[in-house]
């Protein structure tokens, strides 16, 4: 069956969202899989990777002519990268909720920036703006082998 609280024109919602190399590095990876886990949303996809520069320049093309994008660059290739694809209702909207604002300043206590992180530019983690964003990036960073459909067990109680 596919239940239709997930799905959007025939299509589940689901989100990119990666670990970056200071949250793999700080061992925050088990406590951010955590937090979409409690929040009831369901794995279909986890791979570590070192990301290569041509991966990234198609990510962040939007930022190619910011200040801040050489630092950008060598920040996202500076270690390993835990990349996640989450699926469930709402999920692109619900996963920046839990991330916080893009400034740690400026996310709230309680949300993954809000809680572990300090500086703009070591911000822990990323998570798809949009849906269509959110389609792009998974389609960019995962083959579709690498993405598990499965029913979860517990879904008549979460919809
Ligand atoms: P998002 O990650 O919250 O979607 P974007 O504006 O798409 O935010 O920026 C992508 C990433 O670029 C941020 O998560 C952050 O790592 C980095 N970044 C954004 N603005 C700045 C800045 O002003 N200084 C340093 N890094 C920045």
């Amino acid at each position: 069956y596919i239940s239709n609280t997930s799905v959007k024109g025939g299509i589940r919602e689901r989100t990119l969202i990666a670990v970056k190399p200071d949250g793999v590095q700080r061992r925050l990876v088990g406590q951010i899989i955590q937090r979409f886990e409690m929040r009831g949303f369901q794995l279909v996809g986890l791979k570590m990777l070192q990301v290569s520069e041509e991966l990234l320049l198609q990510h962040y093309t939007s930022l190619c002519k910011k200040p801040f994008y050489p630092s950008l660059l060598q920040y996202m290739t500076s270690g390993p990268v835990v990349a996640m694809v989450w699926e469930g209702h709402n999920v692109v909207r619900s996963s920046r909720m839990l991330v916080g604002d893009t400034n740690p300043a400026e996310a709230p206590p309680g949300t993954i920036r809000g809680d572990f992180s300090i500086h703009i530019s070591r911000n822990v983690i990323h998570a798809s703006d949009s849906v269509e964003g959110a389609q792009k990036e998974i389609a960019l960073w995962f083959q579709s082998s690498e993405l598990i459909e499965w029913e979860c067990c517990d879904h008549g109680n979460l919809y």
